[in-house]
């Protein structure tokens, strides 16, 4: 079987083509770990916002209840770890980021995504524009539980997963590429699992 790509065999109907391995990476199957620099930290919804800022005309902010209102879109693709798992066919629900930054002004080419506890990712706008990424609040059927990063987190999947920052708050848009926690640690700047851009210099 070991010619056969998971492709081929017990594929659930409606399950995108993308199962396979980035190098390096093994498939870690049904479980999914849960990696957070820090402690989990604990927003009540009505103290949570989502907000836009930076190089924007006006920023954009809006309250858990106006985010919930936004259209949320199913999503389900492959993950990719740093530390090497990967996890095929991960089911989210979400809101495009093409939705909050249509709502901006922004000459910028860079986004350093903001989180509860203090955690950042710096981004290219071209990566998460045209249906690359979203702010997911829903994890296989079910609001996002707090380890994995809810209330809601970031999800780009086509990048290496520290990418996909969790507990969310926002976006700083920027003309200047500012590296994030983990790329001031060491960590790729771009970071894509198929060229295993895991630390700088890869
Ligand atoms: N806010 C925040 N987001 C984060 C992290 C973190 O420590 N804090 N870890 C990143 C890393 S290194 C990975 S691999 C994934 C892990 O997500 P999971 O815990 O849901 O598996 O979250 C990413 N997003
Ligand atoms: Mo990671």
């Amino acid at each position: 079987m070991a010619f056969v790509s998971r492709g081929f065999v017990g594929r659930p109907e409606g399950r995108p083509e993308t199962d396979a391995l980035p190098p390096g990476q093994y498939d870690i199957g049904s479980g999914f770990p849960v990696l957070s620099a820090g402690p989990t930290p604990r927003t009540a919804l009505e103290d949570w916002d989502l907000s836009i800022v930076g190089e924007v005309d006006e920023p954009l902010r809006l309250t858990w209840r106006e985010f919930q209102d936004l259209p949320h879109e199913e999503i389900t693709v492959d993950i990719h770890c740093v530390t090497k798992w990967s996890k095929f066919a991960t089911a989210w629900s979400g809101v495009p980021l093409d939705t909050l930054l249509d709502r901006v002004d922004t000459a910028a080419d860079h986004l350093l995504a903001f989180c509860d506890g203090g955690y950042t990712t710096n981004l290219p706008l071209e990566d998460v524009t045209d249906g690359q990424a979203w702010i997911v609040d829903r994890y296989e059927g079910e609001p996002l539980e707090a380890q994995h990063g809810g209330p809601a987190r970031l999800l780009v999947p086509h990048l290496y997963f520290w990418k996909s920052a969790k507990w969310v708050r926002g976006a700083a848009l920027s003309s200047v590429e500012e590296p994030g926690f983990w790329e001031s640690l060491g960590y790729h700047i771009y970071g894509d699992p198929w060229r295993e851009q895991r630390y700088a210099g890869d």
